[in-house]
Parts: C-alpha cells; sequence; structure tokens
C-alpha cells in the first residue's frame, strides 16, 4: 500500500515510524491516492497519534511592523513594495504583556510575537527575551518569529524560557528563488538548525496558493519531512492577499480538494507534528475546514487579525468547532 510507514498493532492501531528519507514520488503517490484511502490513512495516523477532536488555539501579535528589507514576494511588510501598510517601532513589553493577556482569555493557548526584520539587533533581542519571559508568565506557550539567528541569539532566546520559534521555509526548493532573492533557502535552514541546538521547539511550514504548482507544494513537504527532526509545528498557510506584492502577478488559490489533500500528505509525512491550518481561513468555507481537521490539521490562529491581515471572527470559529464536537479553548 503506498505510504504505508507502520506496523499494526494487536489492537488494530498503527504505530507510525517517523521517517526522514521521504523522496517525492511517495509524496505524488499519497496525494495521488484516490480521495477516500487517503483521509482514511491520515486520519488513523491522526488518531494513532492524537486526540482527533481537539484543535490548538494560537494568537498572533505583530511586535515590530513594515520596513523589512527582505523581498519576501508575498509579504505586506517588506520595504521593497508600497503596500500602503504602516510601519512601527518595536513595541513597549507592557503593551505585548497587555495584548498576550487578552489573547489568552479569549481562548488562546500560545502567542506568538512576529517581527520584521532580516535578523534582530543583539539590543533588539534583550528587549525579545523579556517579552517572553513574561507571557511565559501568564502561563502561556511562547513563539516568536524575528528572522535569521545567529547560535548565540538561538540560545539567549532558549535561556528566557522560548518554546518555539517560527521559520518558514515558505515554499520548495525550485520555486524559493521566484518568491525571495534577499537570501537563500540554505540560510533559513541554517538558522533552524541554531534554533533545534539551543533546545527550541520548531515552528516551520510554508504557504500555498503563490503560484507554484502541486510539485512545488509537495517539494515544500518533503523538504520539511526530511529536516533532521520534523517540526514540532508546521503552519501551512493559505497565501493572503496583498495589494501591492509581486505575488498578485501569480496568486491561484488552489482547489479546495487539492488542499484537503496536501493538509493529508503533510499528516501522513509528519504524524506526530502539530499542523497548522494558517493564513487564508476566511476563504474556506466551513466544509472545506471540517475536511482539512479530518485530513489531520488540528492547530488554527484565533483573534480578528494575523499580522496585518484578516482571519476569521472568533464567532464563527467558535461555532464551527462547536458544531464539529471538537474541544479547544475557544468553548
Ligand atoms: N520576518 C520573519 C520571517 O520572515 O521569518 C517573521 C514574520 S513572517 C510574516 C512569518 C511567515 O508568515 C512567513 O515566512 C510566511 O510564510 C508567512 N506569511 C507572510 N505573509 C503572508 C501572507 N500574505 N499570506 C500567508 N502567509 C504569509
Ligand atoms: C506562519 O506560518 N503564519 C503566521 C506566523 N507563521 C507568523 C503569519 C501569517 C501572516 C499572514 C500575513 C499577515 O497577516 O501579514
Ligand atoms: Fe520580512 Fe518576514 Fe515579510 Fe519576509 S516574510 S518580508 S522576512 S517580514
Amino acid at each position: 500500500m503506498v505510504g504505508a510507514t507502520g506496523a499494526k498493532q494487536s489492537n488494530g492501531r498503527t504505530i507510525e515510524h517517523v521517517r526522514n528519507d521521504w523522496d517525492r514520488a511517495e509524496a505524488e503517490a499519497l496525494y495521488a491516492l484516490p480521495f477516500a484511502d487517503l483521509m482514511f490513512q491520515a486520519q488513523s495516523i491522526h488518531r494513532t497519534n492524537f486526540d482527533p477532536n481537539h484543535v490548538e488555539t494560537a494568537s498572533l501579535l505583530s511586535i515590530k511592523t513594515g520596513g523589512c528589507p527582505e523581498n519576501c514576494g508575498y509579504c505586506s511588510q517588506s520595504a521593497h513594495y508600497e503596500t500602503g501598510l504602516k510601519s512601527t517601532r518595536l513595541m513597549d513589553r507592557a503593551d505585548v504583556v497587555a495584548t498576550a493577556q487578552r489573547a489568552r482569555n479569549a481562548g488562546a493557548t500560545r502567542f506568538c510575537m512576529a517581527a520584521a526584520w532580516r535578523n534582530p539587533k543583539d539590543r533588539d533581542l534583550d528587549q525579545v527575551c523579556d517579552m517572553v519571559s513574561a507571557v511565559k508568565g501568564l502561563g502561556m506557550e511562547t513563539c516568536v518569529t524575528l528572522g535569521m539567528l545567529t547560535p548565540k541569539q538561538a540560545a539567549r532566546l532558549s535561556d528566557a524560557g522560548l518554546d518555539f520559534y517560527n521559520h518558514n521555509v515558505d515554499t520548495s526548493p525550485e520555486f524559493y528563488d521566484k518568491i525571495i532573492t534577499t537570501r537563500a533557502l540554505q540560510d533559513r535552514i541554517d538558522t533552524l538548525a541554531h534554533v533545534r541546538d539551543a533546545g527550541v521547539k520548531v515552528c516551520c511550514g510554508g504557504i500555498v496558493g503563490m503560484g507554484e504548482r502541486v510539485e512545488d507544494r509537495l517539494g515544500m513537504l518533503v523538504l520539511l519531512a526530511n529536516l533532521p527532526s520534523h517540526p514540532e509545528s508546521v503552519p501551512i498557510n493559505l497565501w493572503n492577499e496583498v495589494k501591492g506584492v509581486p505575488v498578485n502577478d501569480t496568486a491561484e488559490r488552489p482547489d479546495p480538494i487539492a488542499l484537503a489533500r496536501l493538509i493529508a500528505v503533510a499528516r501522513i509525512m509528519m504524524p506526530r507534528s502539530v499542523v497548522r491550518l494558517s493564513a487564508g481561513r476566511q476563504y474556506m468555507t466551513d466544509e472545506l475546514q471540517a475536511l482539512c481537521f479530518l485530513a489531520g490539521a488540528n492547530s488554527i490562529f484565533i483573534g480578528d487579525v494575523l499580522l496585518t491581515t484578516e482571519n476569521p471572527q472568533r464567532d464563527r470559529d467558535g461555532n464551527l468547532l462547536d458544531r464539529l464536537g471538537i474541544t479547544s479553548r475557544l468553548s
């Protein structure tokens, strides 16, 4: 059977071996399975490793917005494009903590702080470390995404108690330089290694809907699944439309079934990773989100905004999860 990576236990459950040697042909064969077979395999693996009726809730805050020197062709915050976004300085710690507290009260278990930097300056990192310690003190999981890090910077964040570092590969190695040319994919992979070495958990995924081929989406999953350790969190973002950026010229939203297939393949290839249905949920119907949860997605961002773009309203999310009998901190 295509994708059979585990052995049957006496209770009928499958023990999944976490593999880091996936090849493209295997990913393509999984993706091409009849839909029911693919979903069954993904759901079986999902319930072996997770409570299938629970979804994690994370909240985002842009702690330093805009003016970024990188040229990521999808991003509202790049200084290379006229997106109409107002740049800001690094927020004060007290404002960050107050926002985290509101997010916690609204049902978030993880708070992710993002800065539009190519890499943090050591002075800025001191302030971010203080924010991390304070948010952790609220009893929330912490995540930051600050661009590229040196090993020393990663160690400082670890010492501050950081739980997760988000740093995405964004797309396949082949499509990468159609989207970003100011840094190489290898730079991103090096930062991920520094984060791992510092003992911080990795949040790493990418974006679909920028004009990439299905092969690129699968190539991205192969890249993620073949990292030395699977990222603990894998955010799959659907490109959130931003005016003025180059991706507008190529963007094409995947058909809903293609998106559910992709989530299922991610679940099968990275059986123990939390897969987050990240940006772009506001373009998805309730039915598509339900299919993605069945396929193995088990995390979402909550809150009316992500960093600079829209996210579904809390009531819509709460209502959807209730109707699906999915538990979360939202209800
Ligand atoms: N500057 C840091 C970096 O690039 O690592 C952190 C912030 S950046 C906004 C985090 C990730 O959000 C990007 O790597 C990208 O995958 C995703 N992202 C950014 N803009 C997006 C958009 N318009 N739609 C979907 N995902 C987006
Ligand atoms: C991730 O993969 N998605 C989040 C988080 N990591 C930092 C960011 C989504 C950003 C969507 C575009 C915006 O709001 O600016
Ligand atoms: Fe800068 Fe991150 Fe946006 Fe790229 S994705 S332009 S690095 S803020």
